[in-house]
């Protein structure tokens, strides 16, 4: 007889269960205390040094784009959705923003149907225009009612929703300028306690092409007031700025295996690339024929990738081990500089690469999975 079967049931009463009921209790506020934790480095950490992808969790996002302009972004969408090596991401919300945010709505649809990922809800954010966009001719024909999942007309209160719903924290990961966040905070503060914002935005100590000298970067020029706000706000903040994300191309070989693998996904991917760039060269050449800008175009996505930005937004959603972070107070300045300022808000600024060729091997990998 071993000693719990001696036990009355007074004693189980009086002595066992309230062990019981303490341990319970210790082991609730451990995991509370795990899920509040804003370590999410920590967090990131972890899941990248799991190499089995099915013993890995998720990390919840909510991915917020502004696609149809640069081409970063479909490439991003791609890395996003794609399933190679290492954590995956639960996507529980895509947010289109700035201008035509409807037409980049059918972009995103149209994307997710092709590569099988209806599952994904779309969040349509706010509308500055309703005319076109480089590339978005792509789902031009597309009819966003036919889209399987859901579509939200009112995509800040998606990312609101989204946020305060969730058990876990969000990671807000944003690839364009930023006007829906920036509303979502105005609208419901409170989502910053319960989410971290990793941006691509801003440049600290090199411009465009890896220039020696900052520039007003694109995504904070745009909405310089929206971002300040961003910034600003009690969440962490982690951003590739052009020092890190100016200088990502894929050429050579690990293109190739890009461009050759023909899957549904990279498919897609260069499909948009084709269109994106054959618009750029007609743009700029307006006197050239149409088989001319073809065959431009066609010699340039035959060879290499554009500068991939956004990519690298969605790679610190997972890791920060390729990268050299440094904690930063940032300032964005009225005229969308992001100036280092030890008064200001910290933020965590990829601001040099440990090995850009090992992130290039990731982004290959995980394309081609
Ligand atoms: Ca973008």
């Amino acid at each position: 007889m071993n000693r719990a079967e001696v036990l009355t049931n007074a004693q189980f009463r009086g002595f066992v269960l309230p062990l019981v009921v303490l341990g319970s209790l210790a082991l609730f506020l451990a995991t509370i205390g795990s899920c509040a934790t804003n370590d999410q480095s920590l967090r990131r950490e972890t899941l990248h040094s799991c190499k089995e992808q099915t013993k890995c969790k998720k990390i919840p996002v909510i991915f917020d784009t502004d696609i149809c302009d640069d081409i970063d972004d479909t490439w991003a969408l791609a890395l996003l959705l794609s399933a190679g090596e290492g954590p995956g991401f639960d996507v529980k919300l895509i947010t289109t923003e700035s201008g035509n945010t409807v037409a980049k709505a059918r972009m995103v649809a149209k994307f997710l149907e092709t590569v099988g990922r209806t599952d994904i809800p779309i969040g349509i954010g706010i509308q500055h225009h309703n005319g076109s966009h480089r590339y978005d001719v792509w789902a031009k024909d597309y009819d966003l009612s036919s889209y399987p999942g859901t579509i939200y007309q009112d995509g800040v209160q998606a990312l609101i929703d989204t946020i305060m719903k969730s058990q876990k924290p969000i990671t807000v990961i944003a690839i364009g300028p930023v006007p829906n966040i920036a509303a979502a905070l105005q609208r419901e503060p409170r989502i910053a306690e319960k989410a971290e914002f990793i941006g691509m935005h801003g440049s600290i100590r090199r411009g465009y092409g890896g220039r020696p000298k900052p520039d007003a970067e694109y995504n904070v020029k745009a909405f310089v007031k929206e971002l300040q706000k961003v910034f600003t706000a009690p969440w962490n903040v982690t951003i590739t700025p052009l020092d890190t994300c100016g200088i990502v191309q894929l050429k050579g070989e690990k293109y190739q295996k890009v461009l050759k693998k023909n899957n549904p996904l990279t498919r897609a991917l260069i499909e948009n690339y084709r269109i994106w760039k054959k618009q750029g060269i007609a743009e700029e050449n307006r006197d050239l024929s149409e088989a001319e800008v073809n065959k431009r175009a066609d010699e340039q996505v035959n060879t290499g990738s554009s500068t991939l930005f956004d990519t690298v937004a969605v790679y610190l959603a997972t890791s920060t081990e390729l990268v050299q972070m440094e904690k930063l107070g940032i300032r964005v300045t009225n005229d969308g500089y992001t100036i280092i300022d030890d008064k200001a808000k910290t933020v965590n600024c990829a601001t040099k690469w440990k090995d850009l060729s090992a992130f290039e091997d990731f982004l290959v990998d995980r394309l081609t999975k």
